[in-house]
């Protein structure tokens, strides 16, 4: 793990249609735009991807704010200087505020590079324990409860073990009560409102405790982390965060501050999978579960994500999809469920490969960026 050297850049936006709409509180995606990163260095390459969506919906990171800040600020700063480390990217880029989704797609791909030459696996880098997870499955917001309940059925056929609603006002016990109707009360079932709800709806967020619920996930604002403590001293449902974590040290502050008791992890909002890690272990000294959340990730960004869920800590099902679950076509042959669990990458680096003429297909758009 010597580092790299770092001679281009390439950045890509590519559009993966679907399979069916995916609509939350924040808003309806029909496609998935990506922002795919290569580095180019004396003996290889490597991969990464920044899970900014195409508006700042989730975050206040999107594609286009990504794609700027990269070529303009963080790409120079990684030009410059000797052969990089991934672990030195994030102390490289430092001096740039904010823009963590740039930042960690940078990082992967600066990491996949290095793992390459060294023939290690992101997994085998992790610390990861397992060699295959066993998923969960993120279920939009349908039109009709009759709906959800059978794109329910067809997930739970498929093999998952966990099934998370997303909710937002209108939509939340009616749903709820409807699946444990049809499923029963050993079905995994979690709640994520993506910061939909206020301090004011505190009393009927509590209404969800009758229904055994593992985690309420990011219910109030990403900033509000003592809504959060204040739900949660409420009710009984666990709370869990999401848009708030966006640091380590913003994990210990909000298990201190009783903000919450699980933690949803995700590389892209922490700046990097190093970041993601540090959170895992943070929260495992102090007895807090954690799960790998997912960003419609292609291939790419699914591989890094089996390899991080792969960690002891992950002791809850993350939103780590098969591939089908989201794409017909990506740019990595698909992840496949198969009796209720997704293989672990084990190759070197990210351990996928680009299957070039999906690529070609699927990008709209490509920038290279010259080191001098
Ligand atoms: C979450 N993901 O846990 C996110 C939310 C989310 C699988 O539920 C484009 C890109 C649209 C990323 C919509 C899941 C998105 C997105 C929702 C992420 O909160
Ligand atoms: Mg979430």
């Amino acid at each position: 793990m010597g580092g790299v050297k770092i001679d281009a850049l390439e950045l890509r936006r590519v559009n993966l249609p679907l399979v069916r709409p995916f609509r939350t509180s924040l808003g309806t995606e029909t496609v998935r735009e990506a922002l795919v990163i290569r580095v180019l260095t004396a003996d290889g390459e490597g991969w990464g991807e920044c899970v900014a969506g195409s508006e700042p919906l989730y975050s206040s990171e999107y594609v286009d704010s990504a794609w700027l800040t990269i070529r303009d600020h963080l790409a120079p700063r990684l030009f410059a200087g000797p052969a990089l480390s991934a672990a030195r990217v994030a102390p490289r880029l430092a001096g740039i505020k904010g823009h963590r989704m740039a930042k960690a797609g940078l990082e992967m791909a600066v990491l996949d590079a290095e793992l390459r030459s060294a023939g290690m696996s992101f997994s085998e880098f992790l610390g990861g324990v397992k060699d295959a997870v066993a998923p969960g499955v993120s279920v939009g917001i349908t039109g009709w409860i009759s709906e959800l309940v059978d794109v329910i059925a067809g997930y739970l056929d498929d093999g998952y073990c966990r099934v998370k609603l997303k909710i937002e006002p209108g939509w939340d016990l009616a749903p709820v009560r409807a699946v444990r109707e049809r499923f029963g009360d050993e079905l995994m079932l979690q709640v994520d409102a993506n910061t939909a709800y206020r301090r004011s709806d505190i009393a009927h967020l509590a209404k969800l405790d009758d229904f055994g619920l593992l985690l309420i996930e990011q219910p109030l604002d990403e900033e509000d982390l003592l809504g959060h403590a204040q739900l949660a001293a409420r009710i009984s449902t666990p709370v869990c965060l999401d848009e708030s974590i966006v640091s380590a040290t913003a994990a210990a502050d909000a298990i201190s501050l009783g903000a919450c008791s699980i933690v949803n992890i995700k590389a892209g909002r922490v700046g990097g999978y190093l970041e993601a890690r540090a959170i895992h272990d943070v929260c495992s000294a102090h007895g807090v579960p954690v799960w790998c959340g997912g960003m419609l990730e292609t291939g790419l960004g699914r591989a890094a994500n089996l390899a991080l869920a792969a960690l002891p800590g992950f002791s809850l099902p993350g939103d780590v999809s098969a591939t089908a679950r989201y794409y017909t076509e990506d740019i990595t042959p698909p992840f496949v469920l198969t009796d209720g669990t997704i293989e672990v990458p084990q190759g070197p680096g990210l351990g996928v490969a680009i299957v070039t003429a999906s690529l070609e297909a699927l990008t709209s758009q490509t920038e290279l960026i010259k080191g001098s």
